[in-house]
């Protein structure tokens, strides 16, 4: 269907083959150079790699505009339900690479590049990586936004515009650092600002009640201060669509630049002071992953994101409705994790105190606008807020919280009049000690739909850390297991791949990851295999000149690229593979001549700045490659690397290169993982406890195509129950005890028993997350794993069948599920006149 050659709606002076839509290669180098010239000030004499990303960031922008223009519009003209994802964190990765291939102009840019000597792979790489997020949660509302554009689902992503993002890791003496990532350094062409949609957040103060002209009891917040909340849009588009969805982020100001007052008194501090703490707000990103940060700022940021985004929806409702009543009928809210969950309270808030409905009612709209989304089981992890500094903070939010949770409590003793107990684990207010708020309660008592992130997930929720909301509400429980977008995980990650399984079946697979099983019948086609094997081991190349650049360590590409990213917690047993890995060292120690199928093993993953066992753990994997790598009795046949700042863009480099994926967190702590689905995807085997969405991929790959190990989660909690001693598996088995003794006695740390003395006690004395227990059937897997490798072909096929198989993963899928199940929204085409070829 050729595009139709008439003027584009939005303005009827721009022609089609204008310089800023035109798709032509001729007007794409114009438009190109132009960009270079008049916003970068430079031509290709004295042009740098940064000068000709922005130029090309520009050309591409360009384009998406018009389908971001069009779609805000056409949601708002047609009227649609639209779901907002309120998420204080969107890990987006790089958007140049994305937008290329989604607008389809990756090929004519690279081209239109070339013509200036310039590589566009290089181009991307000077994009600075985004990075609003810790890492599963954040990464997932990011695939979440790529795919209900895909999808053509009016959607619209709120957050928080932190100046600085997660920190950059570096490497000192084995320890981790910490760099500011200062990402808006040079600006940024994706963001667009909106200063006209900019609303103002209170913080602080009091309330004062009254009676109206009516006689109603009126409640009025005094704020002590106000921040203004600016918002910055940016585009995501569709892959191959008109949709262009808004991902919509605050940045706080002060109210006033400067106190004027205090500043002509001479106060010049006191005037620049309250600036300052305003724009504190949006910063930067708390760095902590599954555990909550219990600091006043962090509050003040989930509120002034949730307050900001519920006006900016509240207005653009009213611009289209006389009220509010039909509020939930346009807007379904997505609650990710209770970092948002404030928007209980303040929903109420707005609608009872600014916009005059009485509490029922708004009880009703806000109950059926809003669902909410748990990601953790950790029990440390719910986030908990004390009474006193919430109320501080936002003592009109308080009142509400106690009124319903008086209203709710009193239900609950009505329907099951004999449980006590029932309504002090049901209510929002923790009791006994501090008080305190609790956020989970507040979620779950505010949305019409509570949902896990994988099957066993939502099981364990139900049977434990939210059971007593189960009982109440049974039919509130989804489970919505968590999927990854296949266009930045497959597409761009693994280009040579995407070629390979288009060629055979078609480009369907991209927007319908199901039809992946298609390449499966070429098993049995020794030369698919070839190629498949082939491209493997280009990706294994390629990642081995990283880690020579970065590292200065030399890998063997035909040694098992055996892997293991994620954020480092104790629950994720990154030490459980260390444990592996000195008695890997411990054979060769005492049989240098013994058989080794060569390894590389290759770590990467931030801790959180203050969690100290973490840090150790990077150090403990630092100093036992340091031993390993250098150890002339291992000839090469092992090698440990840690590869610093693990992330969006390094992510995408290290997947396709990766044979196998470790996913080896103790059973019933890791809510889904969403890592063990781009490594499957991208035909990496799994190495795995039943744990998480681990078990939907073995039941989607078949047993026989994962290696499986460890206890199960009720093993787990029936051994925790009849008192667990890590100590008898210390005593019982040998290999153990040598693994651990060579930590204790300093052989990785010169001979300081110290230094890793904090490790080894927790494992002995505690080992709260049970690697002692699962030590031993991890050995075992893994030569297992080696012995499957020596079979290459075998090894290949099931590689092949990893992929093929993973359509359930695909985020579209997901969000099938939630705009089906939970939001009801459904798609909107967007119709763009011209030029769109
Ligand atoms: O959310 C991911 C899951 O795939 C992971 O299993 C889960 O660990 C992760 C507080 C969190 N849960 N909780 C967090 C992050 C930041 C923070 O401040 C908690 N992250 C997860 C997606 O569902």
């Amino acid at each position: 269907q050729p595009p139709k050659q008439q003027d584009i709606s939005i303005n009827s002076n721009i022609k089609i083959e204008d310089d800023r839509t035109g798709m032509s290669l001729e007007t794409l180098k114009r438009a190109f150079q132009d960009n270079l010239f008049y916003l970068q000030g430079k031509d290709s004499s004295n042009a740098t790699l940064r000068d000709y990303y922005y130029a090309l960031a520009y050309t591409v922008r360009d384009r998406l505009l018009h389908r971001f223009i069009k779609t805000s519009r056409t949601y708002q003209e047609q009227d649609v339900k639209v779901v907002s994802y309120l998420s204080a964190e969107f890990l987006m990765g790089r958007h140049l690479a994305n937008n290329l291939l989604s607008l389809e102009m990756y090929d004519k840019m690279s081209q239109v590049v070339k013509d200036f000597d310039v590589d566009i792979e290089d181009l991307i790489e000077e994009e600075p990586d985004p990075g609003l997020g810790n890492g599963g949660l954040g990464r997932l509302a990011a695939c979440f936004l790529d795919s209900l554009a895909n999808l053509e689902m009016p959607a619209i992503g709120y957050g928080i515009r932190y100046e600085f993002g997660i920190f950059r890791q570096v490497l000192r003496d084995g320890w981790q650092g910490e760099v500011p990532d200062n990402w808006l350094m040079y600006g940024n062409p994706w963001e667009i600002a909106r200063p006209e949609d900019t609303v103002e957040v209170g913080l602080g103060g009091h309330t004062e009640a009254h009676h109206d002209e009516n006689g109603d009891y009126r409640v009025c917040w005094i704020p002590e201060r106000k921040v203004k909340a600016i918002p910055y849009d940016t585009p995501v588009p569709g892959y191959k669509t008109n949709t262009a969805n808004s991902l919509r982020l605050w940045k706080a100001e002060a109210s006033q630049e400067f106190n004027f007052e205090a500043f002509n008194a001479g106060n010049y501090d006191r005037a620049v002071a309250e600036k300052m703490s305003s724009e504190t707000i949006s910063k930067v990103l708390y760095p902590n992953d599954n555990t909550p940060q219990g600091k006043e700022l962090r509050l003040a940021q989930q509120y002034f994101f949730v307050a900001a985004s519920l006006q900016d929806l509240i207005r653009i409702h009213l611009h289209k409705h006389p009220s509010l009543d039909n509020f939930c009928e346009k807007s379904a809210i997505q609650l990710n994790d209770t970092h948002p969950a404030v928007a209980v309270a303040e929903l109420m808030r707005l609608l009872i105190d600014e916009h005059d409905i009485y509490w029922d009612k708004a009880w009703d709209i806000t109950q059926k606008t809003l669902a909410y989304t748990n990601h953790t089981l950790m029990p440390e992890a719910l986030e908990r807020w004390s009474v006193s500094l919430f109320g501080k903070l936002l003592p009109r939010h308080l009142e509400i919280i106690y009124e319903l949770n008086h209203r709710f409590l009193e239900n609950v003793r009505v329907w099951f009049p004999d449980d006590d107990n029932l309504a002090s684990q049901l209510s929002i207010i923790e009791e006994g000690g501090e008080k305190k708020v609790r956020m989970a309660n507040l979620a779950c008592v505010g949305s019409h739909a509570i949902n896990g992130v994988a099957a066993l997930h939502t099981s364990l929720l139900k049977k434990d850390t939210l059971k007593h909301f189960a009982k109440l509400w049974p039919e509130k429980f989804f489970n919505k297991t968590n999927g990854v977008t296949p266009r930045r995980w497959i597409l761009m990650s693994n280009p040579k791949l995407a070629k390979l399984v288009t060629e055979k079946i078609g480009e369907d697979w991209l927007k319908d990851l199901d039809q992946m099983r298609g390449i499966e019948k070429y098993i049995d086609d020794p030369e698919f295999r070839q190629r498949w094997l082939a491209i493997k081991q280009e990706n294994k190349a390629h990642l081995a000149a990283y880690i020579k650049k970065t590292r200065n360590i030399d890998v063997d590409v035909n040694s098992i690229f055996d892997v293991q990213v994620k954020r480092i917690h104790e629950y994720k047993r990154q030490h459980l593979a260390v444990l592996g890995i000195i008695n890997l060292y411990n054979r060769i120690k005492q049989n240098p001549n013994t058989e080794v199928v060569p390894r590389t093993f290759i770590f990467g993953g931030k801790a959180a700045p203050g969690y100290f066992m973490a840090k150790l753990v990077i150090k403990l994997i630092n100093s036992v490659a340091e031993v390993v790598n250098s150890d002339p009795d291992v000839k090469g046949r092992i090698k440990v690397v840690f590869l610093p700042n693990f992330s969006v863009s390094l992510g995408q480099k290290i997947y396709p290169a990766a044979d196998l994926s470790e996913q080896v967190s103790t059973a019933g702590k890791e809510a889904s993982g969403t890592g063990n689905m781009k490594f499957a995807m991208n035909g990496a085997l799994t190495i795995g406890t039943l744990d998480g969405a681990n078990i939907e991929i073995r039941e989607e790959a078949g047993a026989e195509n994962f290696f499986l190990f460890g206890l199960t989660a009720e093993e787990v909690y029936a051994k925790k129950s009849e008192g667990y001693d890590p100590m008898e598996y210390y005593q019982h088995n040998p290999e153990l005890r040598n693994v651990i003794n060579r930590i204790a006695k300093g052989h990785f740390s010169y001979g300081d028993e110290k230094l890793f003395k904090p490790i080894v006690d927790s494992l002995l004395y505690q080992d709260p997350y049970m690697l002692l227990a699962d030590y031993q059937e991890y050995v075992d897997c893994q030569d297992r794993v080696s012995e499957a490798y020596q079979d290459r072909e075998k090894w290949t096929k099931m590689s092949i069948i990893n992929s093929a198989r993973m359509g359930k993963f695909s985020s579209d899928r997901t969000i099938r599920e939630y705009c089906k199940e939970i939001w009801g929204v459904e798609p909107m085409k967007i119709e763009i006149d011209a030029y769109s070829q």
